[in-house]
């Protein structure tokens, strides 16, 4: 290109500098890539290297002090941004025994997936739910919700679960509001089990009107999604991308169990070898039960059970399992979904 008018070009960028003007044509195959560029990366968090820092914060910080005692898994490329993907964020919460993480409640929806121990509690607007690992939990958007830690049959023992929430969302969407209770604990108002035996059963009670955007069952146990799992493995051919998958639904509309989080458990048997697939929303997976690989993008991530790795948007993903897998996962699928933005490839082998 001529020299003058290169420099010319760049006189004009610097001149209007000052009134905020850039120049759309420099900046074009960005903002419109042909594929998406996430500008996030693949990575694993290995439980066994996370739980000694858990267990040092543990010493440090008491639940009450820091209000939510949690170690944030950060996207290795989003530094700073508390965030594992651009949409979502990935933490994991320790409470001890006899701990109380106070009431609150904020805009932001949360999932909590019980990694190690049982006989926390986390309630939502006055229900307390009993934790065992591998249950999926949801405190939707602006319910009150606290943790606490009185422990189980007499038996109380350090409870780790991963917290999923879409704090990068809406901080995207400005839409960030919170409060604090009153009481660090709220009041029970309704006994345990509750919204299980009222929705929990493909039925639903009759004089109830259902105003809110997210499931009424705040606890769906791991027993049962196991379950599930284990009959259909014995019963149907497995996919050969994804094994035995089933995503958690609401169950008065079939949607996601929120509005901005989707999740899924899946069970891949001793030997599955998925071919590959990738969809355009980044997906965080939590290790439940087995040894196998995640190979993203063609590189190759061992885990364990109890670790989390995410897999970016359009990344591939093939997953080995040389023994028995059981793999939780959370997305903003239903997000992508609403807008149009949702797409999925199934590559053959
Ligand atoms: O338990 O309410 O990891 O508000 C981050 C923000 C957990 C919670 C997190 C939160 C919570």
């Amino acid at each position: 290109m001529h020299n003058d008018l290169q420099g010319a070009r760049r006189a004009l960028y610097h001149d209007m500098q000052s009134l905020h003007l850039t120049p759309l044509w420099e900046s074009l195959h960005n903002l419109v890539p042909k594929t998406p560029a996430p500008g996030y990366e693949a990575a694993l968090w290995r439980y066994a290297d996370i739980l000694p820092h858990l267990q040092r914060a543990g010493e440090l910080i008491s639940a009450e002090e820091a209000v939510r005692r949690v170690l944030v898994l950060e996207n290795p490329a989003l530094p700073g941004s508390s965030s594992i993907t651009h949409s979502l964020y990935a933490g994991l919460q320790l409470i001890l025994p006899g701990e109380v993480a106070p009431a609150h409640r904020h805009t932001q929806s949360a999932l909590r997936f019980i990694v190690q121990g049982k006989g926390a509690y986390t309630a939502v607007d006055g229900e307390r739910t009993t934790m065992h690992p591998g249950d999926f939990i949801l405190t939707p958007s602006w319910t009150w919700h606290d943790h606490g830690n009185p422990g189980i049959d007499g038996q109380a023992e350090p409870v780790v679960w991963l917290d999923g929430l879409d704090i990068p969302m809406t901080r995207f969407f400005s839409g960030g509001f919170a409060e604090n209770g009153e009481a660090a604990s709220q009041p029970v108002a309704r006994p345990e089990g509750r919204s299980l035996a009222a929705y929990g059963h493909n039925m639903a009670p009759v004089r109830q009107l259902h105003t809110r955007a997210s499931s009424p069952i705040f606890n769906y146990p791991y027993e049962r999604s196991r379950e599930a799992l284990d009959t259909l493995r014995r019963q149907e051919e497995i996919d050969p991308w994804v094994g035995v998958k089933l995503r958690y639904i609401n169950p008065l509309n079939g949607g996601s169990p929120m509005p901005t989080i989707g999740a899924c458990m899946q069970l891949l048997p001793a030997g599955f070898k998925g071919r590959a697939h990738r969809s355009t929303d980044g997906t965080v997976y939590s290790v439940v039960e087995g040894s196998g690989t995640a190979v993203i993008d063609g590189q190759r991530h061992d885990f364990d059970p109890r670790d989390t790795f995410v897999v970016p948007s359009w990344a591939t993903l093939e997953l080995e399992a040389p023994q028995d897998v059981v793999l939780f996962s959370f997305s903003d699928r239903p997000v992508l979904e609403a807008i149009g933005l949702l797409r999925e490839e199934f590559l053959p082998e």
